[in-house]
């Protein structure tokens, strides 16, 4: 079927359990929000504890406090919807199920920085989404929740417009997608300035992705209390999981911060799981006798995604794919990635073939040593982190080292 006529509700997948987005208005939201000022709004976010969902866990409300201070104009939001990590669906679904909280979350985020336009950038390969997404802003026009007028305040006022990816997985990476939305090819920058202090056209840029910015219309509506009294102190609230794999009931799925794995497989149907990739292909690989560890930033850190391998699955044939994806994505700007990662992903078909000695293992862990602390950008610094955690674990998956 040609993209444009896919229904994006039929491609949405099964939602494993009850969603907190189920139950907010945006609209209602907005009008709270109308009623506050910028100061209000970053108080309320930051008493909740909310942090970014894309991956770093980094706090919102200390992103848009930067955001709020600086002087420069225009100041612009932007929805990070290029969902590009192996594995990862849940923003997929938000999108489909919940698109006015995501742009409610941005004009929201623009009335607490001083921003009135937002751009959100749309996985390449989410196109079939496009139209969907258009004409939920459209309803949103229509229905006073964005324009001139937001929630009846004079001085609200915010619009959105859609800006299609280019089909890299770099581009998700913050500083690339800036490059990409200015019209050139989607290169990390160097960090500092961040995009708080010179983002998009050199403008004070908030770039959140989209499940930390459909949070926000719930913590206005339900309070920063209702936010923080899921997940445990250090982590507050709750995360959407895209659980994929050798599972019976993959899907997305809600749990607060500090839910185990173990409880989380049960609900899947995957007790027997020999394996499981928690964050995606940049994530780690963790065993059995791990599976009580909870998922939260100070244990198991996780960009939103579960994926699940059974009994029969050969650990290094998925840390040599893994790699293959690294090679292909790597943007070549830097050495470290660029190059290692293809010595690497060489390094894991050898393993595969001959088995593994002392020698190549140094080697080989040396070299994910100088990736992760001299690539320029998450893509490298992560990379070698999957086939790292499988070596560690499942090495008896090699074949025994030939002579
Ligand atoms: C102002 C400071 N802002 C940090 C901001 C920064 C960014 C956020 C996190 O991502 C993971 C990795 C990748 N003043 C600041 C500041 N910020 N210090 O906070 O920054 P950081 O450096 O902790 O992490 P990072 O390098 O941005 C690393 C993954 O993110 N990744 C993300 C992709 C996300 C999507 C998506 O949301 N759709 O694709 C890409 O590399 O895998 O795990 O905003 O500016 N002093
Ligand atoms: Fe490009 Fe990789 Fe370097 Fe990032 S780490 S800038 S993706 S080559």
């Amino acid at each position: 079927m040609p993209e444009s006529k896919m229904d994006p509700k039929s491609v949405r997948g099964f939602v494993g359990n009850k969603l907190s987005f189920s139950d907010i208005s945006a609209s209602e939201a907005l009008k709270s929000a109308a009623q506050m000022d910028g100061e209000d709004i970053v108080a309320i976010v930051n008493a909740s504890g909310l942090k970014g969902r894309g991956g770093a866990g980094f706090p919102t409300a200390k992103k848009w406090e930067y955001a709020r201070g600086q002087e420069g104009h225009p100041k612009y939001i932007i929805g990070n919807a290029d969902e590009g990590e192996p594995g990862t669906f849940k923003d997929r679904l938000i999108l489909t199920d919940f698109p006015e909280l995501v742009f409610a979350g941005m004009a929201i985020a623009g009335r607490a920085v001083g921003a009135e336009f937002g751009i959100l950038y749309l996985r390449a390969e989410y196109g079939w989404l496009r139209a969907h997404l258009e004409t939920a802003i459209e309803r949103c026009r229509d229905e006073g929740m964005l324009g001139k007028v937001i929630g009846g305040a004079k001085d609200f006022s915010f619009d959105i417009s859609i800006r299609m990816g280019s089909g890299a997985y770099i581009c998700g990476e913050e500083t690339a997608l800036l490059e990409s939305l200015e019209g050139r090819r989607g290169d990390a920058r160097n960090r500092i300035p961040f995009p708080v202090q010179a983002g998009y056209l050199g403008k004070p840029t908030v770039v959140n992705n989209v499940e930390t910015l459909a949070w926000v219309p719930c913590i206005l509506l339900k309070g920063p209390s209702w936010f923080a009294s899921r997940g445990t102190r250090k982590a507050p609230g709750a995360w959407l999981f895209s659980v994929s794999g050798d599972c019976k009931r993959p899907g997305v799925y809600e749990y607060p911060f500090g839910t185990s794995l173990r409880q989380i497989l049960a609900d899947v149907g995957a007790e027997d799981a020999k394996a499981v990739q928690v964050g995606g292909a940049s994530g780690t690989c963790v065993p059995p006798a791990e599976f009580d560890r909870t998922l939260t930033p100070g244990d198991l850190a996780t960009g939103g995604s579960i994926i699940v391998f059974g009994p029969g699955q050969d650990m290094f044939a998925v840390a040599e794919n893994f790699q293959h994806f690294f090679a292909d994505e790597s943007c070549g700007q830097c050495i470290p990635c660029r190059v290692g990662n293809q010595r690497l992903l060489e390094a894991i078909a050898r393993m595969r073939k001959v088995g593994l000695d002392r020698e190549a293992e140094r080697n080989v862990r040396q070299l994910a040593q100088t990736m992760s602390v001299a690539s320029k950008c998450g893509l490298g610094q992560m990379s070698p982190r999957a086939f790292l955690s499988i070596l560690n674990t499942f090495a008896g998956d090699l074949p025994a080292k030939h002579a």
